[in-house]
């Protein structure tokens, strides 16, 4: 592990936690998983391949207004500022806005899979060697430091994109705007991709691509569980599924029973009837009005926004 990287919880905590809420979600009704358990190795890596996929359009659409837009984006957020990366990923969206900013103070890329995170950094390290990088291996929906840059940055900056937001509830998400409103502090700033509403024949498959990459990405859920926590998921008896929940502006991913069936784990038994679906993710689709509501309601300023020509995605330039 790098020595400049932090990792704020051991293994064996990040076991005990995906136990605890393994069995919490289980036990609840609609049973209900988090999102952020997708992403172990093997989820990352489906993930990976979930980006390049015909029918999901995020990435691609967001990908292209950072390249159009990245040199306004920089000018807006000015020099020497330190960016913040919650849940970074694989770190291949920031350097369209590092190359413009103008003696970026440092970067902080955060996850919770400390080796994913690190296995990607080595092209940010060659492309940008004189950036201070300080890797932070924690749950940023759950209290974090973060550490200082030698360079004495002028501003904070919170890099958001992907529209990881969407995972959260309205009232989840207006809590996590608030943490990032304390991170980066008055004056400080967002820079947010989001995922724009529009009609569910783009939408669904988007969630439900035809190569079943996605479905592989929502079942390997279970199967870390099997391999993690030994549980016992016959994965054949689940079934994944993407719907469009219109009123909730949201798509929300499935595993559905196929039959009933009894799962069990840490000594627990768990009955399943015939079509009981195990909600895995939500992925919220946001309206302009939304936003501005969302952004005054917790502390910050629309300053700009960049769409691409279809309206389908949005980034968000918003002030502290
Ligand atoms: C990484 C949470 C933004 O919600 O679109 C992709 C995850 N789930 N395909 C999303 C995801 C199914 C993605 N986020």
């Amino acid at each position: 592990m790098p020595a400049n990287a932090q990792r704020l919880h051991s293994p064996v905590d990040e076991r005990e936690l995906f136990l605890q809420d393994m069995l919490a979600a289980l036990s609840q009704r609609p049973r209900q998983t988090s999102p952020k358990y997708f992403y172990d190795e093997a989820g990352s890596r489906l993930f990976d391949r979930i980006c390049d996929l015909p029918e999901y359009y995020p990435t691609r659409t967001e990908r292209g207004i950072l390249e159009q837009h990245g040199a306004d984006m920089a000018r807006a957020l000015g020099p020497r500022v330190m960016v913040v990366e919650p849940g970074s990923g694989s770190s291949n969206k920031v350097p369209l806005v590092l190359k413009h900013l103008r003696e970026p103070a440092a970067y902080v890329p955060m996850e919770i899979c400390l080796e994913h995170m690190v296995a990607n950094l080595a092209p940010l390290e060659a492309a940008f060697p004189r950036l201070e990088i300080l890797p932070v291996a924690a749950d940023f929906t759950r209290p974090f430091s973060l550490p200082t840059p030698r360079l004495r940055a002028r501003r904070r900056v919170v890099f958001f994109p992907g529209s990881t937001l969407g995972n959260f509830t309205p009232k989840e998400a207006r809590e996590l705007l608030l943490t990032l409103r304390r991170v980066v502090g008055h004056g400080g700033a967002l820079l947010l991709g989001v995922d724009l509403q529009k009609p569910a024949e783009v939408l669904v498959p988007a969630y439900d691509d035809a190569q079943g990459v996605t479905a592989a990405f929502n079942l390997n859920l279970l199967e870390r569980a099997n391999r993690e926590l030994g549980s016992d998921f016959n994965i054949a008896n689940f079934t994944h599924r993407a719907v469009w929940n219109a009123e909730a502006g949201r798509i929300e991913m499935h595993l559905v029973s196929r039959c009933p069936q009894a799962v069990h784990l840490a000594g627990q038994t768990f009955h399943f009837a015939t079509d009981e679906p195990i909600i895995t993710e939500y992925s919220h689709k946001y309206t302009h009005v939304a936003l501005q509501s969302l952004a005054a309601e917790t502390g910050f300023d629309v300053h700009r926004t960049w769409e691409d020509e279809r309206d389908w995605f949005s980034l968000q330039y918003w002030v502290a």
